[in-house]
């Protein structure tokens, strides 16, 4: 039987008349190698509400090592702009090196960013700048991003899978998935007929993916191989790689 390792942090910071941050964790030390019998959970939670400006992380920097059990990784977000025209930014976890290792694992960046009215300068983004390492086992990646701006699963962010049937539901976003081994599944917002899909032959099961009519800096691109299987949020069952094109 297993032992549990659990952190659970967060941050809350309301200002009202000034700006508002707040991180769950910063770049806290890595959890290397914690024990074959360990399982791992950590969790960190920021909530911002601020009249000038409004910045939330869930989890900001840091390397995040687990070990051979099933661990769990969760960054979760919320700012709130309490005026007009300002910046708000809910990130759920940014600039983190992640390595889930064997197991089956969950890794949750989730992030709402809500705006007295939706600009540009108010951004949700579940996976900001992250690298991660799936490990083996059947591992899955769940990226969220709400609010009235601009919201975006992952960006600039790199996920392999390793071995084990994959899940990677990111929603939206910018960056690299790799499936490795077995079958895997990428998950996105809306319907099949909302992107271009281009092989690129190079890779196995290469496609990079594109959102249709959207060209601006936060619009879905992706570069994806050796994924199985796709499946919209809008449509029921999968798509093959081959019924892509
Ligand atoms: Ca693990
Ligand atoms: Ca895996
Ligand atoms: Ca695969």
């Amino acid at each position: 039987m297993a032992s549990r390792f659990s952190i659970s942090s967060s941050a809350f910071d309301i200002n009202i008349g000034g700006p508002a941050e707040a991180i769950g964790l910063d770049k806290q030390g890595a959890i290397i190698d914690p024990g074959e019998d360990v399982r791992v959970r950590i969790k960190g939670r920021g909530t911002a509400k601020g009249s000038t400006q409004a910045d939330a992380w869930g989890i900001r920097g840091g390397t995040f090592i687990f070990g051979v059990q099933r661990d769990r990784l969760t960054g979760e977000a919320t700012a709130e702009g309490l005026s007009p025209e300002i910046k708000v930014t809910a990130i759920g976890i940014e600039a983190a090196y992640i390595h889930m290792g064997d197991g089956n694992d969950r890794l949750i960046g989730k992030a709402t960013a809500k705006g007295l009215n939706p600009t540009d300068d108010v951004k949700a983004i579940g996976l900001k700048d992250v690298e991660i390492d799936l490990g083996a086992g059947n591992d899955r990646v769940t990226a969220i991003a709400k609010g009235n701006g601009i919201k975006l699963g992952v960006y600039n962010t790199t996920i392999n899978g390793g071995g084990g049937d994959d899940v990677f539901d990111i929603q939206s976003g910018q960056g690299t998935i790799e499936g490795g081994n077995d079958l895997d599944t990428l998950m996105l917002e809306g319907n099949f007929e909302d992107y271009n899909f281009a092989e690129i032959s190079n890779l196995e099961l290469g496609v990079n993916i594109t959102k249709v009519n959207s060209s601006t800096l936060y619009s879905t691109d992706l570069d994806v191989s050796e994924v199985e299987r796709f499946r919209f949020s809008g449509q029921s069952g999968f798509l093959e790689y081959d019924e892509l094109f």
